[in-house]
């Protein structure tokens, strides 16, 4: 009896799943690089649910994490051409792609977080969604990355001199090449994916990122130093593929861009909570962090990096409305 008991559960949520998966007409796969928890990969998650439940059930979105589908650089190809649906990456390896997101990328170019999210949230962020259009993607909303900051296994870093030399890892686009050659380092750009082993076996030196990213990656488990300087603010953005945005209707079209922009605050919450939990966790595996420290150096040796990449008139207007917004 307990055996026949047993085997009707086991149908019926057979059953039930099938019905669920069944009423699936399409799955849009999403891709992002962190681990399943992460507030990106939750928030897209979200959003995905928000989608499946206002359209009856017909869209579904099947995040896969933990850069199962392959590296940024590599899945933003793969989104270009419809092989991928959704995208939850940083601006960083968009830069070369869409030059729009280069002014968004450029060191100390806001003036905390709290200003690129009211940077974000407004025309220009609106402006910056849309330049995404021509090159093969929909923009559909940013999400906070915090402020990322310089990590080594070597030693303290408390002043723009103790980067001489040093190789460190940037994301693959030319600004954070010259940022770091601006800084007197070598810069070594790779694969988000790579480093922790790079370090490791002191291939290079140290990286640079936010506390969830140094957490979640294990990186603070190689990199005992973290100096709280912060020279980026890079927003995080999902991007939809054109080539799989034009085979929807337009009402569906429209559900996707709000269920996006409905994970937004969702994601904002989880992103506060992590930042706290990850700072907690790296702080208890003994990391020695670096607090005090005078960013105003830091900030000066970015005007090479700004003569350099903020060349057209539609880029020197973006940072000057960037600069001027309160
Ligand atoms: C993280 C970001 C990722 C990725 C990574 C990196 O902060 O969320 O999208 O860009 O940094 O450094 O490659």
């Amino acid at each position: 009896m307990k055996v026949l008991k047993t085997l009707a559960t086991a149908l019926l949520a057979t059953a039930a799943l099938t019905t669920a998966s069944l009423a699936c007409e399409l799955t849009l796969k999403s891709s992002d690089t962190h681990p399943d928890g992460y507030p990106t990969v939750e928030a897209v998650k979200h959003m995905g649910k928000l989608l499946n439940e206002r359209t009856n059930g017909r869209i579904c979105v099947e995040v896969f994490h933990s850069a199962q589908l392959g590296q940024e650089k590599d899945t933003i190809e793969q989104t270009k051409f419809g092989v991928i649906d959704l995208n939850r990456v940083s601006m960083g390896p968009f830069n070369n792609l869409v030059e729009e997101t280069k002014v968004v990328s450029l060191p100390f170019v806001f003036k905390g977080v709290d200003h690129m999210n009211r940077v974000m949230d407004g025309p220009i962020g609106e402006e910056i969604l849309a330049a995404f259009e021509p090159h093969g993607f929909v923009g559909l909303a940013f999400f906070d990355g915090g402020a990322r900051s310089f990590y080594n296994r070597v030693k303290p870093i408390t002043k723009v001199e103790d980067l001489a030399g040093m190789k460190v890892r940037v994301m693959q686009s030319d600004i954070f090449v010259d940022m770091m050659s601006a800084l007197g380092a070598n810069a070594t750009p790779m694969p988000y994916g790579e480093v922790y082993s790079a370090i490791q076996t002191g291939v290079i030196d140290g990286a640079e990122n936010n506390w969830p990213s140094f957490e979640s990656s294990g990186h603070f488990e190689v990199a005992g130093y973290y100096t709280l300087n912060e020279h980026l603010i890079v927003p995080e953005v999902l991007v939809m593929s054109k080539a799989s945005w034009d085979k929807l209707s337009a009402e569906d079209q429209a559900a996707v861009r709000q269920a996006a922009k409905d994970s937004v605050p969702v994601m904002r919450e989880l992103w506060q909570a992590r930042e706290k939990v990850s700072e907690e966790k790296v702080r208890a595996a003994g990391v020695e962090i670096i607090t005090d420290i005078d960013k105003e150096p830091f900030m000066a040796a970015m005007d090479t990096v700004y003569e350099k990449h903020v060349t057209s008139d539609k880029l020197k207007d973006l940072v000057a409305r960037i600069r001027a917004t309160d």
